[in-house]
Parts: C-alpha cells; sequence; structure tokens
C-alpha cells in the first residue's frame, strides 16, 4: 500500500473533486424523484472508538496519486489495482477474523434470486427452465437461466458499475478500458478470482429504532443520518476495525415481504428506496474507519432518489473514488435476530461472487459464520 502523502507535499492542484461535477451528477446520474426525509433527529451516542489506524492515508490526506482527484484513494493499493479496499482483507485480518466464530452457527446472505419480483431499477425478471436429458438420460436433469441480470437481486457491485461522469472510475482507468465500454477492467471477476473473508460487524439500525422508538418508512427514500448508525454501533457495543466487512440491516426485507403484488409492482416502476445518508461526510467515516465493504438490505445502500438540490453521491465515493464495493439487498433477517439474541454482532464472513469475465455484478455468495 502506498504511505500517505502529506496534504500539502503534492505540487499538482487537487482537482476538485466531488464539488466540480454535482451539477452533472443532479442531471445525468440521479433521477430527481421524492425527497429523501431524515427520519428523525439524530441520536446522540457515544461513539465507539475505532481500533487504531494503520499506515493508510486518512480521508484528508488523500489523494496519494499526484492529479487524483481529491478525496480518491487512487494509487492507495498500486495503480493497477482492481480489488480496492478488498486489499485491507490481509492473511492476519482472516487469520484474526476466526476469533469471531463462537457458535459455529453459519448464515446465508443471499436472498432469493426472484425476489424481488419484479425486479427494481429497470431490471428484468430471469427465465428458470428445468430441461430434463429425456430417453435413456430420463433420470438426470439441467437448468438453465435466460434473462439474467445478476443485480437484480442481493449483490454486489463491481467497481467498473459506476464510475464518476466528470473524474472517471476507480483508479483512474481510463473509460476505454473499462468493462463494457471497450476494456474488461474492474470487473467481478476481479472480486471473484481474490475471494472475499475476513471479520464482518451488523449494525442493525432496524432493530435499534424499534428499540428507541423510531421508524423508518421503506416506502419512501428516507436516510438513516450518520448519527443513528454511530448510535446503533454504539448501542451494540460493537467496535469496527480496520479491514470489516459492514453489513447493515434497515429492515428494508421484512418490508418488502409485506407488500401487496400490486405495491411491489408499483415500486419497481418507480423505485423510491430509503437507506443511509448518501453524503461526503458519511463518505470521509467509511474512508476513515478503513471498511473492506459495506453491504445492506437496502436496494441502494444510500437512500434514492436524491432529494432535489442533494448530489452527494455515495456510489461514486465508494466506487470510483475509494475502491470499495458496496453490497445491496442481502438478505440479514436470520442472522439479525440471532445477534440480537446473544448480542454477538460480529462473525466471520465469506463472499464468493461469480467468476463473470467483465461482470458488472453478482450475487453476493456471502455467508456470515458466529
Ligand atoms: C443503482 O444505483 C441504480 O444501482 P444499485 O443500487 O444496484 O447500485
Amino acid at each position: 500500500m502506498a504511505k500517505a502523502k502529506p496534504k500539502t507535499s503534492s505540487k499538482n492542484a487537487r482537482k476538485p473533486a466531488p464539488k466540480v461535477a454535482k451539477k452533472v451528477v443532479a442531471k445525468k446520474a440521479v433521477a430527481v424523484k421524492p425527497k429523501a426525509r431524515a427520519v428523525s433527529k439524530p441520536t446522540a451516542a457515544k461513539r465507539v472508538p475505532s481500533a487504531p489506524r494503520e499506515n493508510l492515508p486518512s480521508y484528508e490526506q488523500l489523494p496519494v496519486r499526484d492529479g487524483a482527484p481529491a478525496g480518491s484513494a487512487w494509487g492507495v493499493f498500486g495503480d493497477q489495482d482492481e480489488v480496492g479496499t478488498i486489499n485491507l482483507l490481509t492473511p492476519a485480518r482472516v487469520r484474526a477474523a476466526k476469533d469471531s466464530i463462537k457458535s459455529g452457527k453459519v448464515f446465508s446472505l443471499n436472498l432469493p434470486i426472484d425476489v424481488p419480483n419484479p425486479p427494481l431499477f429497470t431490471r428484468q425478471a430471469h427465465r428458470h427452465t428445468i430441461k430434463n436429458f429425456g430417453g435413456a438420460m430420463e433420470f438426470v436433469l439441467d437448468d438453465y437461466l435466460d434473462n439474467f441480470y445478476p443485480q437484480a437481486s442481493s449483490q454486489w457491485d463491481a467497481l467498473c458499475h459506476v464510475m464518476h461522469p466528470e473524474l472517471g472510475a476507480y483508479n483512474g482507468v481510463p473509460k476505454t478500458e473499462i468493462t463494457g465500454r471497450g476494456g474488461t477492467r474492474l470487473g467481478i471477476d476481479n472480486l471473484a478470482r481474490r475471494g472475499i473473508a475476513g471479520r464482518g460487524v451488523l449494525a442493525d439500525v432496524a432493530r435499534y429504532y424499534a428499540s428507541v422508538g423510531k421508524s423508518l418508512d421503506c416506502s419512501k427514500a428516507d436516510s438513516i443520518p450518520l448519527e443513528d448508525l454511530e448510535a446503533t454501533l454504539a448501542r451494540q457495543k460493537s467496535p469496527l476495525r480496520n479491514g470489516d466487512v459492514l453489513l447493515i440491516r434497515i429492515g428494508w426485507t421484512q418490508f418488502y415481504y409485506g407488500l401487496s403484488d400490486s405495491a411491489k409492482a408499483e415500486l419497481a416502476a418507480d423505485t423510491v428506496v430509503p437507506g443511509i445518508e448518501g453524503s461526503d461526510r458519511v463518505a470521509k467515516w467509511l474512508w476513515d474507519h478503513h471498511l473492506a465493504a459495506v453491504a445492506s438490505d437496502s436496494p441502494a445502500l444510500e437512500a434514492l432518489p436524491k432529494p432535489e438540490g442533494n448530489t452527494e453521491f455515495l456510489h461514486f465515493h465508494m466506487l470510483a473514488f475509494f475502491g470499495m464495493p458496496i453490497g445491496e439487498m442481502w438478505n440479514l433477517e436470520e442472522l439479525a435476530a440471532d445477534c440480537a439474541n446473544d448480542k454477538q454482532y460480529e462473525f466471520f464472513i465469506t463472499s464468493a461472487p461469480l467468476n463473470i469475465p467483465g461482470g458488472v455484478g453478482s450475487p453476493p455468495n456471502a455467508l456470515a459464520i458466529k
């Protein structure tokens, strides 16, 4: 990993990152729909101290590469890197994460691939065909999927999923080299080959809200303030460590399963989803905790669409600037119930995305082992 370079030592002017591009973002990348609403005033909570920082630059010290956008981690993990913060899952951290296994219970975090149905964000439902070999092979079955959208259900966003319209893709990979845009780089296959394993921590915001009498309207683009995420971790006594995979449960899966078929169809036609606050300060928080990845049961991690005039898109920060994979629509229900029961919110987590050459996303195939 590259060492942090003091902010003042760079001779090159730092590109004025997200701010410059905000108008573009508002027009092109983010449809302006109903306003996101903060659910309520943030809860004051004692912050959980994090483990001491390692030799990684702080958010304020980014970038480390001359000419890279401000707040970008381009070059931190090497100029040719294509897995971003997954690099933080070092062998030492994987070994240490085994100490999070206490009961031996295993929780699978994929939803069925036909949930949600119909899919959101203009994605489509797959068709599943079972094929009997027939004749003397009548006892053998195969099957195949048509029209399979790897991001229609539980998913990882590959680093190529979202680039910044003006400042580019993760690590400054030129547009012509990005998968589907002329090249093959930054695809999900990079994460598939690398594999994901380490310490996971669940922040069960939905349960925290229930315990303090707050609620989140999952039918709206309600936004969970950073302070409430911190309050959840504090209440659980769940300090984060560098290299953690953070799972954030907001209660969307439960909400979705409770919808009528017509309400599901309406949501698919006009997708409005709650999530964590999508802001520059949340981006700074994620980077400064040096998380390896963040996943949620929400369809977009952050609340979408953004309120008019708000162009702080977390996807730019995480995918394009940090190289931090985003997980969405993960099934955290059974895991969360078990964590609430034994008050253990840490676990060993593994994820083996599909090895789709140049793929833009994949079911996570994640397991939490407690
Ligand atoms: C969009 O941002 C539309 O997609 P996703 O939430 O799957 O990343």
